[in-house]
């Protein structure tokens, strides 16, 4: 299968190539595109060296599937073309996620929504994709009324330039900043820029992309997110009140049966989920699984995720996986998941 990687150079672009590699997804031609200044960089992939290409050299070769993190505006205006070419795309960026005629998808929570007609589909926000693989069994069982979250967030979610700038903070290097603010030994309560509700793009993602991944536009959902020196994922604190009450041991039962999810919650022996243990695995991991004693039908959960790979490029390796599985994408060599 010839399969582009649209940013390929970039901090998630690159995390896609090793997700594809390490998953054996079945690729047999790779097409690394960035932009002019990268033409002709060689990137190494599977033993072969490939030469990154431009976007029309890219849409040129035609592409089975073209994994995109490039940005909104390049995905705006390159997707449909790659699209017109008969190429999947399967886009990181939030350009076409809350368009009514592109599905947003997380393969764990509503992989069967996808049909052959979906030339472009697109890859949630990570801190989205962390919370609803979490819950989706929930819901199903005890039907959800109300999330609140409060996200800590790793500086990998900006990019380069922030991890740089956190580096540098911590060396006492003068350096280019990511941020309006330091980074180290502080935390910056705004994610992307604020909108008209007082509420940031970051929150409004979490808010509006539940509710059309979940299916359910009657979930209440409000989120609060917050930049954090880390680096090894993203953390959530999430309180969820449902329209049921509910059996904590059944929930804790729910969890460990979830796909892609791993329980860490032993507080006796002070196990639950932290960055540092995400930090380049595929799965959401959940802890601090308590009951909210201050309102009926409610519980609290701790949720940490490697925000490069479950919240961006597994889980876009993951929708191609599911095309090639249900037969809508043709693979050469269907490989073993
Ligand atoms: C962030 N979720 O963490 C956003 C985009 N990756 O900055």
């Amino acid at each position: 299968m010839k399969v582009a990687v649209v940013g390929a150079t970039g901090l998630v672009g690159s995390v896609m190539l090793k997700v594809l590699a390490e998953r054996n997804f079945p690729v047999t031609e790779l097409i690394p595109v960035a932009s002019e200044k990268s033409k002709g960089k060689e990137i190494d992939f599977m033993g072969k060296k490939y030469k990154v290409v431009t976007v029309d050299e890219a849409i040129a070769l035609k592409p089975d599937v073209a994994l995109f993190s490039a940005g909104g505006s390049t995905s705006l205006e390159q997707a449909p073309k790659f699209a017109a070419a008969g190429t999947t795309v399967i886009d990181n960026s939030s350009a076409w996620r809350m368009d009514p005629a592109k599905k947003l998808v997380v393969p764990e929570v509503n992989a069967g929504v996808l049909t052959a007609d979906d030339k472009i589909i697109a890859n949630p926000n990570c801190s989205t994709i962390q919370m609803v693989v979490v819950l989706k069994p929930l819901h199903e069982k005890y039907k959800i009324k109300r999330v609140v979250v409060s996200t800590y967030q790793s500086v990998t979610g900006t990019g380069v330039k922030a991890v740089e700038q956190l580096m540098n903070e911590r060396s006492g290097i003068e350096g280019p900043m990511a941020y309006a603010y330091p980074i180290d030994l502080n935390v910056i309560p705004q994610i992307d820029v604020f909108t008209a509700n007082g509420y940031t793009k970051e929150e409004m993602k979490m808010i509006l992309e539940t509710r059309k991944i979940m299916g359910d536009d009657a979930i209440r959902v409000t989120a609060t997110t917050v930049r954090i020196p880390v680096m090894g994922g993203h953390s959530e604190s999430v309180n969820i009140e449902f329209e049921n009450d509910f059996d904590l041991a059944d929930v804790r039962s729910l969890l460990e049966k979830q796909d892609g999810v791993i329980v860490t919650d032993d507080p006796a022996n002070a196990k639950y989920p932290m960055p540092k243990d995400a930090h380049e695995k595929d799965e959401v991991f959940v802890g601090r699984i308590r009951r909210d004693e201050s309102q009926d039908n409610t519980l609290n959960l701790w949720i940490v995720a490697d925000n490069l790979r479950k919240g961006a490029a597994t889980n876009a390796v993951q929708i191609a996986e599911y095309l090639v599985k249900n037969g809508i994408l043709k693979a050469d060599l269907v490989g073993s998941y």
